[in-house]
């Protein structure tokens, strides 16, 4: 079997998604995800004008082969540019190899390692009363656990806090220039342990409670925090520091036993080293797009297993379903699974990106379609053109810039 043709398509039903798709010589397609939130173009790019033209007349079988040459061929390695588009490879050669078999990849990647895949969603409220009522809304969709995200008193806008319009529609924070927020660590760091008592105080000390901090604090606010939320018991504490800093999480770590999450902005089993070998970590968070597909991150979870280390797969709306399937199908394999961060997709990008996948009970299932069971509609796809968006940009009072 040889690869014949390699497309990007890049379609934006609601937000902008990235996607390849192989068709081989046997009529054989495979799909991949290779999004990365605002800076889409820069990875199109990559794939149509570096990596497309390599992959016809290979044949699609020779995944780890294929990912090694466009790893180490570069020269120029890792990056979210170009770890994303290795990414996309990966999981449509995957895609097709499990086509071929006739087999749904969980399959391929060692079968069933449990029956459901237990998920956690978003509770997100402007001030506490609106987030108790996000968090009822969650466990009525069926969610086993859930991230909660507050804003912050004297705050105009805070991470994970979801914007309305007048009549109550969520309001996408992407914009054609980056939206400029506000940030206070101090203010922060007083009101999230009471928004976690209150959380508590109303849904009782069993429901598993998660929180980002989306790498905004330094080591000992960090640490500060860590062991503040410790009575609450928190499920985690996610990116609490700009974690490139490996050395910072010694710090977090020394300090307190709330457990913690990190790893959705690393590419390479390398941005882990220290944070695995060291255990200073409990949660590996990577997304399947963004660490260069199923073949590094089934390597990744491997490794932190040795060290009692779990997945955690990150998987915001930013993860197409694509990459949402291929998250799916290894979750459902590894043995040292912990928990998938999900989200779902608004109806019209389900239709664009029919999926095998199902959301029941707060559970995920990849279903039992061959390969990763996602077929791109490209006719829907063209009627919804790429639209230039950003994340936000944060800063402070006197106008320096923060982490967002
Ligand atoms: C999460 C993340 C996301 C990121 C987003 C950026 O935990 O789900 O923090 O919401 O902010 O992926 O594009
Ligand atoms: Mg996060």
């Amino acid at each position: 079997m040889k690869i014949v043709d390699a497309k990007v398509v890049v379609t934006s039903p609601g937000r902008n998604f990235v996607t390849l798709k192989l068709t081989t010589d046997e009529g054989l397609t495979g799909l991949g995800d290779a999004t990365l939130n605002g800076r889409e173009l820069a990875v199109v790019s990559y794939l149509t004008d570096h990596v497309a033209p390599l992959l016809i007349g290979l044949d699609p079988h020779r995944v780890e082969d294929t990912w090694q040459s466009l790893y180490r061929g570069a020269y120029w390695r890792r990056g979210p540019v170009t770890m994303a588009a290795i990414a996309a490879v990966d999981v449509a050669l995957w895609d097709i190899k499990a086509k071929a078999a006739g087999l749904p990849l969980y399959q391929l990647l060692g079968g069933a390692s449990r029956e459901r895949i237990g998920t956690y969603g978003h509770a997100n409220g402007r001030d506490v009363p609106e987030l108790l009522d996000s968090v009822r809304a969650r466990l009525a969709e069926g969610y086993p656990a859930v991230r909660i995200q507050s804003g912050i008193p004297g705050l105009k806008a805070v991470y994970g806090v979801t914007d309305t319009d007048d009549t109550g529609a969520a309001v996408l924070h992407q914009q054609a220039r980056p939206l400029v927020e506000d940030w206070d660590t101090a203010a922060y760091l007083r009101h999230v342990p009471a928004v976690f008592e209150a959380v508590r105080a109303e849904f009782g000390a069993e429901l598993p409670l998660l929180h980002d901090a989306h790498h905004r604090l330094t080591p000992i606010q960090a640490a500060r925090l860590g062991k503040d939320l410790e009575p609450y018991r928190p499920f985690w504490l996610e990116d609490c520091t700009p974690a490139e800093n490996q050395e910072a999480l010694r710090l977090v770590r020394r300090s307190t036993t709330t457990p913690l999450a990190v790893g959705e902005v690393f590419n390479t089993v390398y941005d882990y080293q220290a944070l695995i070998t060291e255990q200073l970590i409990d949660y590996v968070r990577s997304a399947v797009t963004h660490f260069g597909g199923v073949t590094p991150l089934r390597k990744l979870f491997d490794f932190a297993a040795q060290y009692q280390i779990r997945s955690a797969i990150h998987g915001p709306e930013d993860i197409s379903p694509v990459g949402m399937a291929a998250a799916v199908h290894l979750d459902l394999a590894v043995h040292n699974f912990g928990i998938q961060e999900y989200s779902g997709h608004s109806p019209l990008t389900d239709a664009v990106f029919r999926h095998a996948y199902t959301f029941t009970d707060g559970h995920l299932h990849p279903g039992e379609e061959p390969g990763i069971g996602v077929e791109l509609d490209e006719e829907l796809a063209a009627a919804h053109p790429y639209a230039a968006a950003y994340l936000p940009v944060n800063r402070l009072h006197d106008g320096t810039v923060h982490d967002w």
